[in-house]
């Protein structure tokens, strides 16, 4: 299993509240609210600060309702349906996301495909997940605080999408964080889940405000993971000639 990465150990976090980083994340806005890319845009950079794009396929994985497509979402910046629509295929969806790496002060955005299959529609038609896990970078494995069991379902989701031996980064994501009145999760469960699987665990909850505070924390650790992962895979090869540069 991939190691666990400290938080600021490769790139600069919380990087968006930093003057120095206006000039990007203002690229990933549109009217005040996060821009929605489509497969074939980028953002579009002045001459003068031109940065490399680097992409990424990420997999959502988790129960129905549990709140993957909502969690596609919020990292987009989209209003979350307040109504469960069941998915009945695969959606992508494209985030954008700056990151300053620490070592040599060099900027690059991320471009984190994000796959979202409905959990049913996966269980009906075999050819879904083998889809959904081709080439994964990174895989987000969901729970609802207000599901117990979507806790317990983590580890046997873990074992179903990703294999031991594999480098897939894997991250954790407790949804429903807003409903306390109904949780059925608690701070101790959590503490002993990632004491038990290794794997850190990003609480999300609450309607998107557009505000990037909100993704930060989850988008920062998730670029980080990737990122080292990249490292180890390409042992220190200069950017311009690891595979996932365009
Ligand atoms: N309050 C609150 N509601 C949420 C949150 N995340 C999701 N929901 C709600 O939970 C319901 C289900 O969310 P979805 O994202 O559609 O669930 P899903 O995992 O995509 O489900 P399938 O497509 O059936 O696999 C929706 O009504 C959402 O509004 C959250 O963080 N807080
Ligand atoms: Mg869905």
């Amino acid at each position: 299993m991939p190691p666990v990465v400290p938080a600021g150990s490769l790139i600069v976090t919380d990087w968006h509240r930093n003057r120095e980083s206006k000039e990007y994340f203002k690229r990933i806005f549109h009217n005040k609210k996060r821009r929605q890319f489509g497969l074939l845009e980028a953002p579009v950079m002045p001459p003068h600060l031109k940065v490399d794009n680097i992409c990424y396929k990420i997999f959502i994985s988790g129960k129905s309702g549990v709140g993957k497509t909502a969690l596609a979402a919020r990292l987009s910046g989209q209003e979350i349906p307040s109504v469960h629509y069941e998915t009945t295929g695969i959606e992508t969806t494209v985030v954008f996301w700056p990151v300053k790496l620490k070592q040599n002060g060099r900027v690059l955005f991320f471009r984190l495909l994000i796959w979202d299959c409905g959990d049913n529609a996966l269980r009906r038609f075999d050819h879904m997940l083998p889809s959904c896990k081709e080439q994964v970078d990174a895989v987000l494995f969901l729970f609802s605080y207000t599901d117990r069991t979507s806790l317990e379902d983590v580890t046997s989701q873990i074992a179903r999408v990703t294999d031991p031996s594999d480098r897939i980064v894997k991250l954790v994501v407790g949804t429903k964080f807003d409903l306390i009145m109904h949780a059925d999760v608690s701070d101790d469960d959590v503490a002993r889940f990632e004491e038990v699987s290794g794997l850190p665990v990003f609480s999300v909850g609450g309607d998107v405000t557009g505000g990037l505070g909100e993704v930060a924390p989850l988008l920062d650790s998730l670029t980080e993971h990737l990122w080292h992962q990249d490292c180890i895979t390409a042992h220190s090869v200069p950017l311009s000639e690891t595979a996932h540069t365009n």
